[in-house]
Parts: C-alpha cells; structure tokens; sequence
C-alpha cells in the first residue's frame, strides 16, 4: 500500500488539527517533564512565557500586576499555552493537504520554544535538551497520528476512485480507526502526564537545609505587635508564606549553594569571590526591615516587615575598596535580573544586607535563596535583588538595569504612606465603638504620627503601635464610634522628617503611588 492517499479521501481537516494539537501537547509535556529533571527555566512553555514577561511594556505590566496581582504568572502561561496549541492546530490543518508545509511550520514554533530557552539569562548548555524533546516528540507524533488518519482516509475511501489495487474491507476501516484511536490517546497520556509529573518536578522543594550562624549583633525580640489586640491590623511580622512576592521569574530558581558564589568586581580595587561557607563566615547582622514594591497602589498589599539576618553589603563593598566614581552597584541574579542601587545607599549606616535568613529560618526560595539584597529605604526594585550573585561597582552610564530601561525611575526613595487594615472597604459592620487600624511606613524616616478622619471630618490621631526602628512599619489604631450609614475613612501618617503623606493621587509608574487610603464602609 502506497503511504499518501489522494487528499479528497483524507479525514476532514479538523482531525489533523486535532493531531498537530495533540502532538505538540504531548511534545510540551514530554520536554516539561525532562525540563524539571535538568533545568525548570529551560521548560519550552515557561522559557516562550519569560520571553513575553520581559518583552512586555510596562503599561501592559502594570495592568497586569495591577488586575490580575499574584494570578499574573497562572494566567501568562495558560495564554501562552493556548495560543501555541491554537497555533499547532492550524498549522495541523495545513498539514492535511500539505504535509511538508505543516510539519516545517511546527518544527519552526517548536524551534520558538528553543531559542526561548536557550536566550534565557540563565542558560546553560542543557536548556537546549527540554525544547530538542519537545520538537522531537511533537514532530515525529504528529507525523505519526496524521499517517494514521492518511490510512483512515484509504480504508475508508473508494479504491477504483483512489487507483488502489488493494479493495478496502470494512475490518481495515475498523483496524485504521482503532490505530488512530490509539495513537491519539497514547499522545494525550504524554501530554496528561509528562506535564503533570514535569510540574512536581519543577516545583519540587529546594534544598534549604541550610543551618545558618547566630548574628554577631542579635536584636532584641520583636515586641507584641497590635494584631493580637486590634483584630484585622497586619502582624508586626510578616511570616514567610504570606509576604508578598513580586519577581519575573516564572519558575522560582532553584540555587545550589554549594555552587553558588558572590562576585564582587567592578569599579574596585580588589573584585574577589565569595563562597556559600565565605560569606556565612562573615559577622552577620540582624535588622527588621519593611520591603516595599514600587509597583504596590495606595492600600494595596505588596508590603511586608521581617526580621533579616545578613552581611552588611558596606563590609563587603570595603573588602574590595570602591574606586573613585562610584555612582550605582549593579547587582545581578542567577535568573539575570539586574537592579541598580545607588552606592550611598549601600554604604551608609542605614546597614543594607546581603541578606541570607528571613525570620529566624534560611531565606525561603521564593524570597531569594540563598542570598538577596534589602536596602532600607528603597523600593525592591532598586535595592531588592534575590537569588544575587553579583554585585558590580559602576556607573549609570555604563550599566542600565532592567526597570531602568523599561522607563521605571532610576532612584526609588520610599514614600511616607498608610494603609487601613481594619475595617476592610466595602464591608458592612455594626454601629458602636469600632477600631480601625493599619499600618505607615516611611523606611529611614520613621513614622511620627498617623491621623484618622471620617467623612472628610477632623483629623484624629491614631494610637501608634510598637516602634521596631525607622526601617520598619508601625501598626497604629483608632477607636470609632460608628453611626448607622455609609462612611468614608481615610487615613495619612507623617513621618519623623514631618512631612505628612500627600493626598495627591499618583500611579505606581515610574516611582511609587502617593495619596491618601480611602475605605468605604456601611454602619447598620
Ligand atoms: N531576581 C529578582 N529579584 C528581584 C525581583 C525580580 O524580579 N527578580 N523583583 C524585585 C522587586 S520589584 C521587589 S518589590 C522585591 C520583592 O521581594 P519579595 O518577593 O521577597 O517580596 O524583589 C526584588 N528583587
Ligand atoms: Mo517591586
């Protein structure tokens, strides 16, 4: 039997964009799952979605962020995932008629996924593997499926029409459709489980059983915070799993820190390499900090206070001596994010950390493991860097960071701000004494006072919450007797600078929102 039927014959052209959507499932499951054994960033989905997270405009980011907060990353790779199967489902249409055109055209989206891959800051020589499997899998099964479909075509149709010696019994017909049947499900089951056990590789645990030093300089323990008191106010700590996460990585990077080093090079006099065991042999600080995302709107959640345990990032600059001109060091990630913060910033007694423990435990993976930067005073995305394995002295002439070339301010200084936690806006609650609580911060000013009105009322102020340092978040309350009805609640803090948080709405881009929190509530 000859192995191509005459087209007219061939099962109508959905069933071959079914295989060629079939086939490049089974090829993204199949290259997801060996992604997850040697290297989770070269995964050709993940590898095509970083490509779109770091080709994005801001605008578009920002919507993202501001929309879709936590469930951006979820969402980018379902979209990424279903226009590629749109794509390989039209290409599988083609491929009916035209079977060299179609399968070059899902070799060529599969080569995508490769260049994806291997164009990843990260990349080492194995990110080619995961796409070399996809492509392989994808192309030989949608070859393979859409031959059967071909054979289903000749079973099915007229052999004089056809030209064919051979007649076609009906059990060649039933014979076609089970190979076909078959086929398919063999390429649905790569698909369902190669992507299945991928993912659990991909986010399999890292190895944090690291055991840290005791700081040289302990700080003391953190007093009770207000939310023991004030129900709703935020903990004076933010543990682990619920501090705010905000990176481009779509698979957290997974960092050994046995092969983990800390360069510092630049425009220095003595650039040198740390190990894991060096850096951990260096006296370590404590400090309780308040991070803050640029990106976070006026109430919004991308705030956290922890308690860091690290290097002083001044120690380790002083180690290789600054050169003159030193305007900015230019700190790298192992997934090549690169952020600039200002040299003063780091060298000053405010004490920036290269920070290796978050709350007593080993940074958690999402949050930088092993090591990131916090610097007091600066939004993460000047002075933030996790999974940090580079710090260069240099100028913002010669090094331009990520954010920076995507129009962000070069310089992200903190602005005084607060936030009601309590009550929540838009909920209904019932008249009588009620509190009304939240945090302020204004990183290396120190929060002076925070003042409460309602219906654009007097200003009243608010109770403040333990002091944990000008670098960290005070918790504050007011007591309100609520009267049936709708009310507004607004809020601003002052910091120890005594400028008072302006009411002047401003957008997250490029250097942080302004304006005073507002909360809705109904009295009943
Ligand atoms: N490697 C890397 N570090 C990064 C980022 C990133 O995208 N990649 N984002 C920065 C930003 S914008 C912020 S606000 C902080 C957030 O830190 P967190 O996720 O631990 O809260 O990390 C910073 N460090
Ligand atoms: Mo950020």
């Amino acid at each position: 039997m000859t192995t191509t039927s005459p087209t007219r014959h061939r099962p109508r052209a959905r069933w071959y964009a079914a295989a060629a959507l079939l086939a490049t499932a089974a090829g993204a499951g199949v290259g997801h799952l060996v992604a997850g054994l040697v290297a989770p960033e070269a995964s050709p989905v993940l590898a095509v979605g970083s490509t779109v997270v770091d080709l994005t405009p801001t605008p578009v980011k920002e919507w993202a962020v501001a929309t879709l907060g936590t469930a951006d990353k979820p969402v980018l790779v379902s979209t990424v995932a279903v226009v590629t199967l749109l794509l390989a489902a039209g290409v599988g249409a083609l491929a009916r008629t035209r079977r060299a055109l179609g399968l070059s055209l899902l070799a060529l989206l599969a080569l995508l996924g490769l260049v994806a891959a291997a164009s990843r800051p990260a990349a080492e020589a194995l990110v080619i593997l995961p796409g070399f499997v996809t492509a392989a899998v994808g192309l030989l099964g949608a070859g393979w499926l859409m031959g059967r479909l071909d054979a289903l075509g000749v079973a099915a149709g007229d052999p004089a029409a056809d030209g064919q010696a051979a007649p076609a019994p009906r059990a060649d017909g039933t014979g076609a459709r089970r190979s076909v049947l078959l086929a398919a499900g063999g390429l649905g089951v790569l698909a369902a489980a190669g992507g299945g056990l991928g993912q659990a590789l991909v986010r399999r645990g890292g190895s944090t059983e690291v055991v840290l030093p005791a700081p040289a300089e302990p700080l003391p323990a953190l007093p009770a915070g207000l939310e023991r008191t004030v129900r709703g106010v935020s903990s004076l700590r933010t543990p682990a799993s619920d501090f705010y996460r905000i990176d481009t990585a779509l698979v957290v990077p997974r960092v050994d820190p046995d092969g983990w080093e800390l360069r510092v090079d630049g425009m220095v006099e003595r650039p040198y390499t740390l190990s894991w065991e060096e850096l951990l042999a260096m006296p370590m600080v404590e400090k309780d900090v308040t991070l803050t995302c640029v990106s976070n709107e006026v109430g919004g959640p991308y705030v956290g206070g922890a308690r860091w345990l690290g290097v002083r990032v001044r120690d380790l600059l002083e180690r290789a001596g600054l050169r003159d001109g030193v305007e900015q060091v230019f700190s790298t990630s192992t997934d090549g994010m690169t952020i600039s913060t200002p040299v003063q910033a780091l060298t000053d007694d405010r004490d920036a950390l290269v920070a290796v423990g978050m709350n007593g435990s080993p940074l958690p993976r999402p949050h930088g493991f092993p090591a990131r930067l916090v610097t007091p005073g600066l939004y993460g995305f000047v002075g933030a860097t996790k999974w940090l394995t580079r710090m260069t002295a240099s100028t913002y002439a010669q090094d331009t960071a990520y954010w920076t070339e995507r129009g962000w301010a070069t310089r992200g200084t903190i602005y005084t701000q607060s936030r009601i936690d309590t009550p929540r806006s838009l909920t209904t609650l019932p008249a009588g004494r009620t509190l009304v609580g939240g945090v302020a911060w204004a990183q290396q000013r120190g929060i002076a006072r925070v003042e409460v009105r309602v219906d654009e009322g007097e200003w009243r102020r608010a109770t403040l919450g333990p002091d944990a340092g000008v670098d960290y978040w005070r918790q504050w309350y007011l007591e309100w007797d609520a009267t049936p009805g709708r009310h507004t609640l607004q809020s601003r803090a002052t910091d120890e600078d005594g400028s008072t948080q302006t009411p002047e709405r401003q957008e997250p881009f490029p250097r942080g929102a302004t304006g005073w929190h507002t909360v809705v509530v109904t009295v009943e």
